[in-house]
């Protein structure tokens, strides 16, 4: 049988920079070929720059490399695609579509692109939204990441490419800073709570919107990757839950290890946007499907976070 061979698109972002010693434990660290725009800053396993707008440039590395799997994961998010919607939606659109079609002309067996709750937009309904309902996106983002779900179901279709996603909530880590996102507040937030600093809050406190911890996050994706064929019953994206809360409820569960630690809330732009999305996920049919259980609640994620970074900041 084949050894499998994954090359990993955007690796140097948020959930890339968590998700490549995942990959590297699981596959062997000369199985895994990182890639990205921007070198990195640490040496983390095989590395090529790419830019994932050109084909030929990605043709390249998946047959020099002899890529089996891509996980595509370079994309422009929602609070910066918003600053020039055109160029994030050829980036998105472009970097996306070209993964397609270099997967179905290589023989790649297995295609991860992730999806977002920024999917859904002013129709669907707030709480506990379902996995299939109207998708209106408030973003082009959003746009991009509907029309990028509908391209996977079609080539999953039309070519038979075994394409995999989940609707990734906002994602908390401690590993890097997040990209330009509507939820990056509730990464920042712990790193002036560390450094025994204030923080502003550019979301209003009431503002709750679905959360998971990159742990879980990265867990969800390797249980769906490793899915049997048949046990993936949706090749648009899955709807994916963590936990949700608010502002105001991550700061008083911050305040239970930092009692002096205050918050200043600020909404801008982005409260357009958050207000846009869900305040909580059903993902009824990813716990279903391929066995899905988050462990990450509220208090567990805070005292997790709050361990790692106080350990990074000292
Ligand atoms: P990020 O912004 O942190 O990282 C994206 C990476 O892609 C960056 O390192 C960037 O340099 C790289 N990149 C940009 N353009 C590129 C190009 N043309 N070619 C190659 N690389 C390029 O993003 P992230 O948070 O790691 O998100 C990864 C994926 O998960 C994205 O599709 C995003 O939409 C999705 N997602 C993330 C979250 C979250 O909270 N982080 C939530 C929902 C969905
Ligand atoms: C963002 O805020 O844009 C991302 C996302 C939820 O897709 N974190």
């Amino acid at each position: 049988m084949q050894r499998e061979t994954l090359l990993v698109i955007g690796a140097n972002g948020q959930i890339g920079t968590a998700l490549l010693p995942r990959l590297q434990a699981q596959f062997g660290m000369q199985h895994v070929v990182a890639a990205d725009l921007r070198k990195p800053q640490t040496e983390t396993g095989i590395f090529e720059l790419l830019d994932a707008t050109k084909p030929d440039a990605l043709v390249d590395i998946v047959r020099r490399y002899r890529v089996t799997q891509i996980y595509h994961l370079a994309a422009i998010l929602s609070a910066k695609g918003e600053s020039d919607p055109i160029w994030a939606w050829n980036l998105n659109m472009q970097t996306s579509l070209n993964v397609l079609e270099v997967a179905r002309l290589h023989g790649i067996r297995k295609v991860f692109v992730p999806s977002s709750i920024a999917a859904f937009g002013e129709h669907a309904p707030k709480d506990g939204t379902p996995q299939s309902t109207l998708l209106d996106p408030a973003t082009v983002y959003g746009i991009s990441k509907v029309a990028t779900e509908n391209w996977l179901l079609y080539y999953h279709k039309r070519y038979g490419l075994d394409v995999r996603s989940l609707r990734y909530p906002g994602v908390i880590s401690y590993q890097s800073m997040p990209g330009g996102g509507t939820t990056d507040y509730a990464v920042a937030i712990f790193h002036e709570a560390v450094r025994e600093q204030p923080y502003t809050c550019f979301l209003a406190p009431d503002t709750l919107l679905p959360m998971i911890y990159m742990d879980d996050a990265l867990r969800a994706t390797l249980e769906l990757m490793d899915a049997p064929e048949d046990r993936i019953s949706v090749r648009t994206s899955y709807n994916l839950a963590g936990m949700s809360f608010t502002p105001a409820e991550l700061t008083a569960a911050i305040q239970r290890h930092f009692p002096a630690f205050t918050v200043r809330y600020e909404p801008d732009f982005r409260q357009v946007i958050a207000d846009s999305w869900p305040r909580s996920i059903d993902d009824s049919v990813a716990r279903h499907d391929w066995g899905w259980q988050p462990a990450f609640d509220l208090t567990s994620m805070t005292q997790e976070m709050i361990t790692r970074l106080t350990a990074f900041h000292n």
